[in-house]
């Protein structure tokens, strides 16, 4: 086959259109069915599905859903954000032609990394996801981050200069975004990412109860992809067992602490951040947003909530300005979690119109600029 036939057939069998990545039988099948009705403006969703495909080259910004929470923190719900998010938007929001939603990576939802599988499981979700004699299948990865970066390495390889947003599902889904990314980017592009990264929370550790790839340890390895040099910046930080003085040297980042933001404005904030990865060589940026870096009063629906968060203004300016020292090549938005909140007035609308103006900042910065920087291709 080839290879663009195959890259083809790839993302038919490890994707589905946009809101249709949760596995449904019965229960909620009829909303997701309606939501893709919505979406593609036809009776035949395949069909606007496919249509979508067709455009990926020409694309500056690809927006890829990863429905996947297995759970970060103690409440999960974040496998709802990616259709929750299109149906909020359905009418609100009209994306420029430029800015394509090439679907979710279909989800099973038990599953996380094929490394964390024995050979029997692979073989039998392969199996079940792509038929029992697919010669294709039989050489695709089956879990959730797994099929997210055999995407975007399709994603990058067709649309090399697209800024790819992915919308998580759990932050574990960062983990493939910036890998895949930095391996586009860095690696091949000669370019030097720098990743700013909303969070209440570290996301530092080495591993959590013997995982590697999760929710809480995503941000470590993407500072020992880059050489544990800094370049990842964390904003918000607020919920962690220990200090940043622990966690700078330990981890090889920058981390801006809740306490220390109090008072200070986002372009003083952007210009401390912007002469830090410029002095680390930084020529492109990488937006990692958790929501929970957002204080609960715009943001509640999410997993694990902390008070005293960063206002949506200060989030979206410090972006923004940035955007126009390094071009945002790709990022992420994460761990909105729509069934969660429903006790709080408001929500989670309120948490939904948070995460569409952040999602907004993504897609109208990204692939902006794009060739500044660049060293070889
Ligand atoms: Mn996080």
């Amino acid at each position: 086959m080839p290879d663009a036939a195959r890259d083809r057939a790839t993302l038919e069998r490890i994707l589905r259109p946009a809101g249709g990545g949760v596995y449904v039988v019965s229960t909620g099948l009829a909303e997701q069915q309606a939501l893709m009705r919505a979406i593609y403006g036809a009776e035949d969703v395949q069909a606007g599905w496919a249509a979508a495909l067709d455009r990926l080259a020409g694309a500056r910004v690809v927006l890829l859903g990863v429905p996947s929470d297995v759970g970060a923190g103690f409440t999960r719900g974040a496998n709802r954000a990616p259709a929750a998010l299109r149906q909020h938007m359905l009418g609100h929001r009209v994306w420029q032609p430029d800015v394509l939603d090439l679907g979710d990576v279909r989800v099973v939802p038990q599953l996380l990394s094929d490394d964390m599988l024995g050979e029997a499981q692979i073989q039998a979700t392969r199996a079940a996801l792509y038929g029992e004699d697919d010669a294709l299948g039989a050489t695709l990865p089956v879990s959730p981050l797994d099929l997210c970066a055999r995407a975007l390495r399709i994603v990058y390889r067709v649309a090399p200069d697209a800024a790819v947003v992915v919308l998580g599902g759990d932050h574990s889904v960062a983990w493939p975004a910036f890998k895949e990314a930095y391996r586009h980017f860095e690696e091949r592009r000669g370019r030097t990412l720098g990743l700013l990264h909303f969070d209440a929370h570290t996301d530092l550790l080495p591993e959590r109860l013997g995982v590697k790839y999760c929710f809480a340890t995503w941000a470590r390895h993407a500072a020992r992809l880059m050489g544990s040099d800094g370049r990842l910046v964390q904003v918000g930080i607020r919920a962690s067992g220990r200090t940043r003085g622990h966690w700078e040297p330990a981890a090889g980042v920058r981390q801006l602490w809740m306490a220390e933001l109090a008072e200070r404005s986002a372009a003083d904030v952007a210009d401390e951040i912007a002469a830090h990865l410029a002095a680390r060589g930084v020529d492109a940026l990488y937006v990692s947003n958790d929501i929970d870096g957002t204080d609960p009063a715009f943001a509640a629906a999410t997993g694990t909530p902390e008070p005293g968060g960063l206002h949506p203004d200060f989030v979206s300016d410090l972006v923004h300005l940035l955007a126009l020292r390094f071009p945002l090549v790709a990022g992420d938005l994460v761990e909105v979690a729509p069934p969660l909140a429903h006790e709080v007035d408001g929500e989670p609308a309120r948490t939904l119109d948070t995460a569409a103006r952040y999602l907004a900042d993504l897609v109208d910065l990204g692939g902006r600029g794009k060739n500044a920087g660049v060293r070889s291709t």
